[in-house]
């Protein structure tokens, strides 16, 4: 299972947020190129980033320190947050961005992905499902779709995308725990590949994603606060696979 630290900016800053909310969390660093940096340093195979302004504004507003990342990390990278219109999505593909992530405008706009597929290949892009209670959620987590992530996973996993992202809202940023059994349905459901977020706390949560079929997972909070090492972490997952 594969080990990615999250990024998330705004304003641009490198934050973390509690449950999404606004004025929530801590603030990392004014210097999300040095955080990039350092987790490329420490070994990072994969970096999330998220425009937080973005995905509440529903434009990107963090271009700039995106564009950075990708000149001076040399990472694949995903990167998610107001990615509405096909232009952004294509436009950061062509600047190098390996996968976009989508949310709203897919939840939002039926022929959305089609149009986007007509330019992209589908192995560039990746459906985040962001949830809380059971439902996915968009507009920067702020309003309920009403459809379960099962149901938009029945919708899109023959569009060829390269992965879900799924993410436990209602944990995300609290060094909660997961709760499992939601993601394991989820797993289940599908062939296509899973990426976890949200809550992860211990090695133990790893374990656990590893073993129900996860496929990769994205850990913020618990790296920043220091309660997990990206080098523990990764050496956790190894020893799980053999
Ligand atoms: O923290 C938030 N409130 C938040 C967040 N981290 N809102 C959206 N996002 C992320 C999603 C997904 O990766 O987890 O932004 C992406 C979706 O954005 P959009 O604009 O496509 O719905």
């Amino acid at each position: 299972m594969l080990i990615i630290p999250s990024i998330d900016i705004s304003k641009g800053k490198c934050v973390k947020l509690i449950e999404g909310k606004p004025k929530t969390g801590i603030t990392i660093s004014d210097q999300p190129i040095e955080i990039a940096k350092f987790w490329e340093t420490q070994g990072a195979k994969v970096l999330h980033v998220i425009d937080l302004d973005g995905a509440f504004s529903g434009k990107p507003q963090n271009i700039p320190v995106i564009m950075r990342i990708l000149n001076e990390v040399d990472l694949p990278i995903e990167v998610g947050g107001g990615i509405r219109k096909v232009k952004d999505a294509v436009r950061l593909v062509n600047a190098g961005v390996k996968w976009v992530i989508v949310g709203t405008a897919i939840l939002e706009n039926k022929s959305f992905l089609r149009e986007l597929l007509a330019t992209i290949s589908p192995e560039h892009v990746i459906i985040a499902l962001d949830s809380k209670k059971g439902k996915v959620l968009k507009r920067g987590w702020t309003v309920s779709t009403g459809f379960s992530p099962e149901k938009i996973v029945e919708d899109f996993q023959d569009s060829g995308v390269a992965a879900f992202l799924y993410t436990d809202v209602g944990v995300e940023g609290k060094l909660s725990g997961i709760q499992l059994k939601a993601v394991e349905k989820l797993v289940h459901s599908t062939k296509k590949p899973i990426i976890y977020s949200g809550g992860i706390s211990a090695i133990r949560d790893l374990l656990n994603l590893a073993k129900i079929g996860v496929q990769a997972t994205v850990i913020g909070m618990a790296l920043y606060t220091g309660k997990l090492s990206l080098r523990e972490a990764e050496e956790a997952v190894s020893f799980a696979r053999s």
